[in-house]
């Protein structure tokens, strides 16, 4: 009993004597817990905590290692370091769901420049509240100023080796308790959240500051090995010509235009779908039901959303894990379908409305084999709506553009035009049509209206969809008008989701307008809407549509970007040896994956951050089902990220 007193006494001697230290490390540990509870949801793990708690000691260990005058400096800088580390990591979570990565640094000046549509949606109060790290801390030293000793300048090496200690104990249990898995993961850059969530966020930037670094420390070896790698998958899994070629499909569509059109936030949930009597989207509907509509199809991009849209759109490669292809990889060699088409004599170029150097796209749509980017400047911008001119507009001033290509040049033509409007945050729409997404309900014989989701993020996201969708349809027919359609293919994909929160869609899908409230889960008329169901609901359409002929085809297996050149090229006539996806009418069971190393087959959900499935169709489902589906899908993202790294295309190219 004594000795426990005595060592709580010198506990709050040792406090009093080093309040800086001592407040550097609770207040470190409490914004770790918070951002993890802002994040990742994740409220009384103790692993994460042990960790962070072990980490915070090594940290404030070192300080006893330093001469007298830096040892203020070293706490000030790194309090504001690890402020920094969670500001950003909240931010960047409400953003992109993930944690924020030093090899992204170079993206982020991008992200940043979306300008008001990810600022407003991004900054909250919750992301600034751990400031009061900082303030704290200067508060602290202020009054210290007045103090005899201070800590900071105190040289006592017994303390160094106390923290030492108890930091090694924390980690050790940490990782006496965790498995080979959760190892496995620090080594993937791919898995961020599952890192996080087992050993909180300091560890996971450690570990991501050095696997940042790693390429440059060991790019020889690790440039080999890839290599060696690459060659192998291609030869056991690449496209085999013989097999892989035809069927009813092959070179349907040879010889003719083609017309792509990069739909910004467009998801499926959106097709199909009315409110009051009124369709969301009248043109999209009428061209899936009349093309080839592919209603279970994924986007699979990372931190470079539109641009890591087109990217695996046009070279069937995934994404990069570690920073944007646009941004970061720009230079390397890439196999993609506009180079492709330009072999078989098309003109092909690009429209977007927006600076050319977004996204850098003004560099890599040359090197992805563009002709031209119709940028900014060719448009005059007469009416905008949120980051710039609106969808009706651009397509408008688009036609004339196309129609000059086509009088002028004597060759088949490629135009991939990327739209705007519909962008988050779904705000700007005061030149949009109104579109009424409240809920009417009968009550003694009088009809109410309920706001529901008018007026919320979701009913502006329809609202928009609805503008945009009218103007696809307004661009369809200028088209027609000036004979653009004939021997056209036009194609049309939602380049990735809305980013709509959770919230709105339990509202959404759980609203009880005669009550007007939401059902909770005990109702029999609730519908469930759980995480897995958000994810599976991110899916965004793929519709391929021609004036001349009706294929009223769906095509429900579930099928990724990766998947478009192999299956489009096939109807073109043309394929990519690097291809990683599969032509969808080539393959009995199809697996799409997520650069995070989650997928989605037709039997699961997995979600490897948390390494849990969530069973679609109610199959029982082997744990091998599983386990080959997930080593499958971590090769896969190694083998892109190998070659989009090493710039291995252009190695192979060169033998
Ligand atoms: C910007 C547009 C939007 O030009 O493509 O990019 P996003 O924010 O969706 O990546
Ligand atoms: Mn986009």
């Amino acid at each position: 009993m004594t000795k426990l007193k005595t060592m709580k006494e010198n506990i709050i001697k040792t406090i009093k004597k080093y309040p800086i230290i001592f407040y550097f490390i609770v207040s470190s540990i409490i914004n770790a817990t918070l951002l993890r509870i802002v994040t990742v949801k994740n409220y009384f793990d103790i692993k994460p905590l042990l960790m962070d708690i072990g980490i915070v000691l090594l940290l404030s260990a070192i300080t006893f290692l330093l001469k007298e005058k830096n040892r203020k400096k070293y706490i000030i800088i790194l309090t504001i370091f690890l402020t920094a580390i969670c500001i950003i990591n909240s931010m960047y979570y409400t953003y992109y769901k993930s944690f924020a990565s030093f090899s992204m640094l170079a993206t982020s000046v991008f992200v940043v420049d979306v300008g008001n549509a990810v600022v407003e949606n991004v900054i909250q109060i919750k992301d600034i509240i751990f400031i009061w790290q900082v303030i704290g801390l200067f508060i602290l030293l202020y009054q210290e100023n007045k103090r005899k000793y201070k800590d900071y300048t105190l040289s006592k090496k017994p303390k160094l080796k106390k923290l030492l200690i108890v930091s090694l104990t924390c980690c050790l249990i940490v990782i006496l308790t965790s498995n080979i898995n959760d190892f496995a993961r620090l080594g993937k850059e791919w898995n961020k959240k599952g890192v996080v969530i087992n050993f909180g966020i300091y560890l996971y930037q450690t570990n991501d500051l050095i696997q940042s670094l790693k390429p440059q420390l060991n790019n020889i070896l690790g440039h080999d090995t890839a290599l060696k790698n690459t060659r192998e998958y291609y030869e056991k899994y690449g496209y085999k010509e013989d097999e892989d070629k035809e069927n009813e499909y092959t070179d349907i569509f040879k010889g003719k235009n083609l017309i792509v059109i990069h739909a910004e936030s467009l998801q499926t949930l959106a097709i199909d779908l009315e409110f009051n009597g009124k369709e969301v989207t009248p043109t999209l509907n009428k061209l899936a039901h009349e093309g080839i509509y592919f209603s279970n199809f994924y986007s699979q991009v990372g931190v470079g959303t539109s641009s890591d849209a087109e990217f695996t759109f046009s070279t069937s490669l995934l994404p990069s894990s570690n920073g944007t292809v646009f941004v970061n990889y720009y230079d390397r060699e890439y196999v993609t379908l506009q180079k492709l088409l330009k072999e078989q004599g098309y003109y092909v170029a690009s429209m977007h409305a927006n600076d050319g150097e977004f996204w850098n796209r003004e560099i890599m749509h040359k090197n992805m084999g563009y002709d031209k980017l119709y940028d900014k400047q060719y448009y005059n911008i007469d009416q905008t709506i949120g980051l710039g001119l609106s969808d009706k507009s651009f397509f408008h001033q688009s036609v004339d553009i196309i129609k000059d290509i086509k009088d002028n040049n004597d060759s088949l033509f490629y135009i991939n035009l990327i739209t705007l409007s519909n962008h988050t945050p779904f705000s700007d729409l005061d030149n949009m049509e109104e579109f009424d997404t409240s809920m009417y309900v009968d009550i003694n014989n009088r009809t109410i209206r309920r706001d529901y989701i008018n007026n919320t993020v979701l009913g502006n996201y329809f609202r928009s969809v609805h503008y945009s969708d009218s103007a696809i349809g307004e661009f369809i027919d200028e088209l027609d008008k000036q004979g653009l359609l004939e021997n056209t293919v036009v194609v049309i994909y939602g380049d990735h989701d809305a980013r709509i929160d959770e919230s709105y869609y339990n509202l959404y899908y759980n609203y009880d307008g005669v009550y007007d409230t939401i059902l909770n889960e005990d109702d029999e008329n609730y519908t469930e809407f759980n995480e897995y169901i958000y994810e599976l609901n991110r899916k965004v359409p793929f519709i391929i549509w021609t004036k001349d002929t009706k294929f009223e085809q769906e095509v429900e297996k579930p099928m990724g970007m990766i998947d478009v050149l192999p299956t489009l090229g096939n109807m073109f006539g043309i394929y990519s040896e690097y291809q990683l996806g599969h032509d969808i009418f080539n393959v009995e069971e199809n697996t799409v994956v997520f650069v995070d190393g989650s997928y989605v087959s037709e039997k699961i959900y997995y979600n490897s951050q948390k390494d849990e499935s969530y069973v679609i169709n109610n199959d029982a489902i082997s744990e091998d089902y599983v386990k080959s589906r997930s080593e499958k899908a971590d090769k896969l993202i190694e083998i892109s990220n190998d070659i989009i790294e090493y710039d291995l295309i252009r190695e192979i190219e060169e033998e």
